[in-house]
């Protein structure tokens, strides 16, 4: 069974060609003047349109870090449908991205992760790769100087009991007995977001089957236990909170029932998170079309007794193919693919740019779109009474559509030229599964509606990621965004909520905070066009600190930046060396400000028509994207392209008049 992609086929064939991949161009001088606008705008026009596939979409690469690809090789280990190719392809791969300090980071430019290094190292030596050499011998020592294996968050620990290499019994329970718990009960398996709940109920499984594939003897790692295996530190992340010591205590509990279980009631547990498992798996053999729920759901089948060969497990396996990255660095998995969001941002952007809608590149895109709407239903419906009619973030996951898809996508569609009925019916049912979609509070979640337990944000097992998917200012304002370009306005009473929910969010320093990218430039980026979209005042309130904070972040180059280290350290708000997607973000803010005859606009513009390289599109290596703030740092591959043009776009309609 090949887990790797067939190289060498045909371009018609194969819609992996289609996927953008970083291939850096040398960056040209000279330019920046605004002079020079319209001839950015038209070679980054024809550089996207060259990308478009046959199909209308566009998709570029998600880009995140080693341990995703390190997983997959473990996987392959404990299934056996690995290859020593593909191993070596990963180990070059996994080798590639190491930092001269020997650790690996989460992001390009970010401190070295133990986890993430941990992972590295034993994905390495399982390939075979000399223990004895530099590159092993220096993240060895890296992650002695951390602590070591003890020291690793939960995710990793469950990996390494499922090789064998740490005890089942270090890592937190997880009763599958959540999954019989019914949805009227105060905590119940969908308290969790989506992405929780489909991790979190295959990890059950295997917490109590306890299974473990061992490691050849030459690929185990004691050496990575400073005080040695036998003196190491076994206990379990502790939370100091009341609820962290409940939770505790609670854990303690299922550990003195887990020795003498009801079988009845295990039995019908495994044998409802086998159901629901089996039920959730996508048309592309992913879970969720994110990897995490996807290989701990192939485990936990496997260990429940499916074999290889059995259709769902077959479709898992294969399904991955289609994830995979192969080029000159060696094989990489992306954890999730992009391109319902690439291709919503990529038609916008190119609305933006002056495309008519009847273009037939954008009719194309808006006729593809309209094949991916949603129709059927999903766990959001346990919260959230509307029909379905949501877009999801990838080709085939029909069962989590998400509202920060659906309104890009929607935004993309109202200016696209595609049979009046077909295109009505879209948007109507897109409007009405987000106005279902809303939160209590005004705002909106990714995935789900009023996913805002935050007590259990303190199990122990959450020190990884995020257990909840609770309303954002970012996608709460691409919602809002829609709704003024569908001509809603003040005075529509989801609107008003959301408009609140807004306003409350708005950070001391006039910022709003990016869930779902790098950060407060996103965020506010989002924010102050949506607020422009539904005609609110923008000199009132609080309005101009946005702006204010916007301004005070330029850098001398024009640009502007933000360090992923801003999640944590304030003083990094909205700073950090200039990239081209953060660039476009501010901009899109003073733009929705209107500002575009300011001096502090024009260096923008000017910045990103300086750093647009020969190919019409521009280099970046830094993440600006977001899965979970730094634990899980996205690069979205179209992001430098897409931001950058309709920033520009944007801009020269403001200059005609055109808003
Ligand atoms: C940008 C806007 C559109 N947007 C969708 C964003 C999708 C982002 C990728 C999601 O990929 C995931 C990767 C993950 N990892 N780990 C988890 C995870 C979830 C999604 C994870 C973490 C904690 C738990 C469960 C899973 Br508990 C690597 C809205």
């Amino acid at each position: 069974m090949s887990l790797a992609i067939v190289p060498g086929v045909e371009r018609a064939q194969d819609p992996r060609v289609y996927l953008i991949v970083d291939r850096p161009a040398p960056c040209t001088h000279g330019r920046g003047r605004i002079a020079d606008l319209d001839a950015a705008i038209e070679r980054a026009v024809a550089w996207l349109l060259s990308r478009q596939s046959p199909e209308g979409w566009w998709w570029a690469e998600l880009e995140s870090n080693v341990t995703i690809t390190a997983e997959h090789l473990f996987l392959t280990h404990i299934l056996g449908v690995g290859s020593q190719e593909l191993w070596e392809k990963i180990a070059r791969y996994i080798l590639s991205e190491q930092r001269p300090e020997g650790f690996w980071a989460n992001w390009y430019g970010g401190p070295g992760d133990l986890s993430t290094t941990v992972e590295a190292y034993l994905a390495l030596k399982m390939a075979g790769v000399d223990p004895e050499s530099p590159p092993m011998r220096k993240a060895r020592e890296w992650i002695l100087s951390q602590g070591g294996v003890e020291k690793t968050r939960v995710f990793t620990k469950i990996w390494l009991a499922m090789l064998g290499e740490w005890p089942w019994e270090a890592t937190p329970m997880l009763p599958p007995e959540l999954v019989l718990l019914p949805k009227r009960f105060p905590v119940n398996l969908y308290s969790f977001a989506s992405w929780a709940r489909g991790t979190i109920l295959p990890l059950a499984v295997l917490r109590v089957l306890k299974p473990a594939w061992p490691l050849a003897p030459s690929a185990r790692i004691d050496e990575l236990f400073p005080r040695g295996r036998k003196h190491a530190d076994l206990s379990l992340p502790r939370k100091r909170s009341a609820w962290g010591r409940l939770f505790y205590g609670v854990d303690k509990a299922l550990r003195l029932y887990e020795r003498r279980p009801s079988q009845t009631l295990r039995k019908l547990a495994l044998k409802r998170a086998e159901e629901w498992i089996v039920e959730r798996q996508e048309a592309d053999g992913s879970w969720g079309g994110i990897q995490p729920p996807w290989v701990y759901s192939l485990l936990a089948l496997y260990a429940l007794g499916h074999s290889l060969g059995s259709p769902v497990m077959a479709k898992g396996i294969r399904g991955f193919d289609r994830y995979a990255v192969e080029d000159e660095r060696g094989f990489r998995l992306q954890s999730c693919i992009s391109p319902v969001w690439d291709t919503g941002l990529a038609l916008f952007a190119l609305q933006e740019a002056g495309l008519p809608g009847d273009h037939p590149a954008l009719v194309r895109a808006g006729r593809w779109l309209l094949r991916e709407q949603i129709f059927a239903g999903g766990d959001w419906q346990i919260k959230c009474r509307a029909r379905p009619g949501g877009w999801a973030f990838e080709f085939d996951n029909d069962v989590y559509p998400d509202t920060d898809d659906t309104a890009v996508v929607m935004m993309a569609l109202l200016g696209t030229r595609l049979p009046e009925r077909d295109k009505e019916f879209a948007l109507s049912r897109g409007l009405e599964w987000l106005l279902g979609m809303q939160s209590k509070n005004g705002g909106w979640g990714a995935f789900d509606r009023d996913n805002t337990k935050v007590f259990l944000r303190e199990i122990p097992f959450a020190d990884f990621g995020e257990l909840l998917d609770p309303p954002s200012a970012d996608v709460t304002a691409h919602v809002v965004e829609l709704l003024g370009r569908m001509g809603y306005r003040p005075g529509f009473p989801p609107l008003d909520r959301a408009l609140r929910y807004l306003l409350r969010e708005q950070e001391e320093d006039g910022s709003w905070y990016g869930r779902w990218g790098v950060n407060h430039l996103y965020g506010t980026g989002a924010v102050l066009p949506a607020l422009a979209a539904v005609g609110f005042p923008m000199t009132a309130a609080r309005i101009p600190r946005a702006v204010e904070f916007i301004l005070a972040r330029q850098n001398p180059d024009g640009g502007w930046g933000e360090d992923v280290l801003s999640y944590h350290r304030r003083e990094l708000r909205g700073r950090g060396p200039s990239t081209p997607s953060q660039t476009a973000w501010a901009l899109l803010a003073l733009l929705a400000a209107g500002m575009e005859r300011s001096e502090a606009v024009r260096r923008g513009i000017e910045y990103l028509i300086r750093t647009q390289n020969d190919e019409g599109t521009w280099n970046e290596p830094y993440f600006t994207g977001t899965g979970f703030p730094t634990d899980f740092m996205i690069r979205y591959h179209l992001y430098r392209h897409v931001f950058p043009l309709m920033a520009l776009g944007r801009f020269r309609k403001a200059l005609a008049g055109e808003r």
